[in-house]
């Protein structure tokens, strides 16, 4: 097992805490994995999947009330509140323990605790992080062992005195009353109870890799960050790689998978995939920024995958796959809205209903058969597209950091940034509509910096000055975009095809990395000259472009208003440079300045 006295002490005393009938430390074996998917199916935690069209496929439902993150349950419990800042939840860290340990205490009992040693990046590599979670599920047990690298490979590195995250969960009642997702970045440690789903309970991925991993990045000099990392390969075989935010059920993994259009795969383009959700970036001995996705798996979003929209997705989930909330069909496969092939005429919903295409709410709405936040998890190295460097222990050198945010209004299609400062106004301003990958407002627009306010685990003005400091410290820094494939027109549908389409503007923003494709200036940034994207093979209604790119002065300093109420949250800790820069873009608007 484990010679690590601090591990054995703290698994003693969480057991002591949760009291569970057994405690089973997992090795991560096949074995193992055969003997923790048989126990799911005998639970009814799992179902199998038809054998011979879903190979090694399971499927899950979660409870009603546990389907997405609940922001307003997850808190940053630091000893001074002002470490949190105003846009987290804070508790003190007292405080957390004694209200948690309260929903802990007894929660296990007539259950097993598993004990899920992991690796957030390559087992072994100076750049991963170790975390042990304890759970009392088997679904997040065989999703950690997806999304994670689990088992006694890692306690082999930890060895008798290395450093871990301490992550406690325990879906206890699963009572969303009791539910509370708590970060300790001062004692290296989360406790998650009463949720079994997604980002609340897997906690290798946005409570280590994110709230706990972005506090170490701000002292040690890196970045942990909601970003997909993806390479482009041109036809001379020269790949670049990006790295994009964009915030929950925006379009990461439909971009980090993305298949170039008929129009340019003539060119010979291919993309490689090497994460869709966070990326760790340092910078390397050669000056240039250095990203890794510390993840092992894809926890996608399942509505809206399809052939068309991302084949490479539907291709890494045809095994060994655990489908949570979708449509449960008759025959053992699963289905989606908007995903392969026409709705079934039968099935089992979301919630264990019988469901037909043809039902109806009482207002006359059709009852989706998969929830939208539903999900799969896959294995990364399933992916077709995945890149041979994706679990590269230096990883990948980042020509480009794009920002974006879903927003029906106002921001342009693409827009570079006048300098790394400026990029980092660009990321602190994105904006987003709400999506159901979170509890709240659905549709609502809310500034979401850098694709980070649910997921930062310290002061948000501080990570800004961070973002500041660091462009100071990387001797070659990417350049910074911004997108936005969700633009509308007049009738209310989208403006730009998206999808595929999207590689002909990474095909613009690395020419521009590279000191190369023609940019207009704009008061807002650098926008693409008419003709420098290559839009071959694409039908675009006349006049399409100019709304994609349109930049309305009046319509900016209503915008730049509302930049500034939200830096005003954050008082005297907001850097004076992000000040700076609302001003300089109110004289830019003005047309009193342009800016070199
Ligand atoms: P998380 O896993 O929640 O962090 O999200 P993600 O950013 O990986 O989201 P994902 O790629 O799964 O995006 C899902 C939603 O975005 C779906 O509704 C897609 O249909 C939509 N989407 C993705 N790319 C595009 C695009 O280029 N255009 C349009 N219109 N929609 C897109
Ligand atoms: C997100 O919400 O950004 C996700 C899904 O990627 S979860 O793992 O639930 O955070
Ligand atoms: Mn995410």
């Amino acid at each position: 097992m484990t010679e690590h006295k601090k591990l054995k002490q703290w698994v003693d005393e969480m057991a002591a805490l949760c009291g569970p009938d057994s405690v089973v430390w997992l090795d991560g074996s096949e074995a193992e994995k055969r003997r923790l998917e048989d126990a799911a199916v005998a639970k009814g935690e799992l179902t199998r999947l038809n054998a011979e069209k879903l190979p090694g496929c399971f499927y899950h439902r979660t409870d009603p009330m546990d389907v997405a993150r609940t922001e307003d349950l997850t808190f940053i419990c630091t000893r001074k509140k002002a470490d949190a800042g105003p846009t987290n939840n804070w508790m003190s860290p007292e405080d957390g323990y004694k209200r948690a340990s309260e929903y802990f205490r007894g929660s296990m009992k007539g259950r097993t605790m598993y004990v899920i040693p992991f690796s957030m990046g390559p087992v072994g590599s100076p750049f991963s992080k170790i975390g042990v979670q304890l759970s009392d599920s088997l679904y997040v047990a065989l999703n950690m062992r997806i999304m994670t690298r689990i088992g006694s490979r890692v306690l082999d590195v930890l060895g008798k005195s290395g450093e871990f995250t301490k992550c406690l969960h325990s879906t206890a009642q699963l009572d969303p009353k009791k539910r509370l997702i708590l970060h300790f970045p001062e004692d290296n440690a989360v406790w998650s109870v009463n949720s079994g789903y997604g980002g609340n309970a897997l906690l290798g991925k946005k409570c280590l890799s994110l709230r706990i991993a972005s506090w170490l990045a701000k002292n040690e000099g890196w970045f942990a960050e909601h970003m997909l990392i993806l390479g482009v390969e041109d036809p001379k075989g020269r790949v670049e790689y990006v790295t994009a935010a964009f915030p929950s059920a925006c379009g990461k993994t439909n971009l980090a998978m993305l298949i170039p259009p008929e129009g340019l795969k003539r060119k010979g383009y291919k993309i490689w995939t090497v994460g869709d959700d966070i990326a760790w970036l340092r910078v390397g001995p050669d000056g240039r920024l250095w990203a890794v996705n510390p993840e092992a798996g894809f926890f996608g979003v399942a509505p809206g995958t399809n052939s068309k929209s991302n084949p490479n997705a539907l291709a890494t989930v045809k095994k060994n796959t655990i489908f949570t909330n979708v449509l449960l069909k008759d025959d053992g496969t699963v289905w989606w809205e908007e995903g392969e092939g026409k709705p079934p005429a039968s099935g089992t919903d979301w919630l264990g209903r019988p469901w037909t295409p043809s039902l109806q709410d009482g207002d006359g709405k059709f009852i989706m058969g998969a929830h939208p936040n539903s999900r799969f998890t896959a294995p990364a190295g399933q992916c077709p597209s995945i890149s041979p460097k994706w679990e590269d222990p230096q990883g990948v050198p980042i020509s480009a950091i794009i920002f974006g945010g879903r927003r029906a209004k106002l921001a342009p299609l693409v827009v570079q940034s006048l300098d790394w400062a400026h990029g980092v106004y660009l990321g602190a301003t994105v904006a987003s509509e709400r999506t159901a990958a979170q509890y709240g407002k659905q549709g609502e627009v809310r500034r979401d910096p850098m694709a980070m306010l649910p997921f930062c685990g310290y002061n948000m003005a501080d990570y800004f000055a961070h973002w500041l400091d660091m462009g100071k410290r990387i001797p070659k820094p990417p350049k910074i975009f911004h997108v936005n494939w969700f633009r509308r027109g007049e009738d209310g549908k989208f403006l730009w095809p998206g999808y595929g389409e999207n590689l002909r503007v990474l095909e613009w923003v690395l020419a521009r990395a590279r000191g190369e494709g023609q940019a207009v200036e704009s008061p807002i940034g650098f926008l693409p000259a008419r003709g420098a994207l290559d839009l071959s093979g694409l039908e675009l209604p006349n006049g399409t472009m100019d709304q994609l790119l349109e930049v309305r002065s009046a319509d900016w300093k209503e915008e730049l208003a509302d930049h500034r109420k939200f830096f005003a949250k954050f008082g005297g800790d907001l850097p004076k440079e992000l000040g700076d820069q609302t001003a300089r873009l109110e004289a830019r608007l003005s047309g009193a300045v342009t800016s070199s």
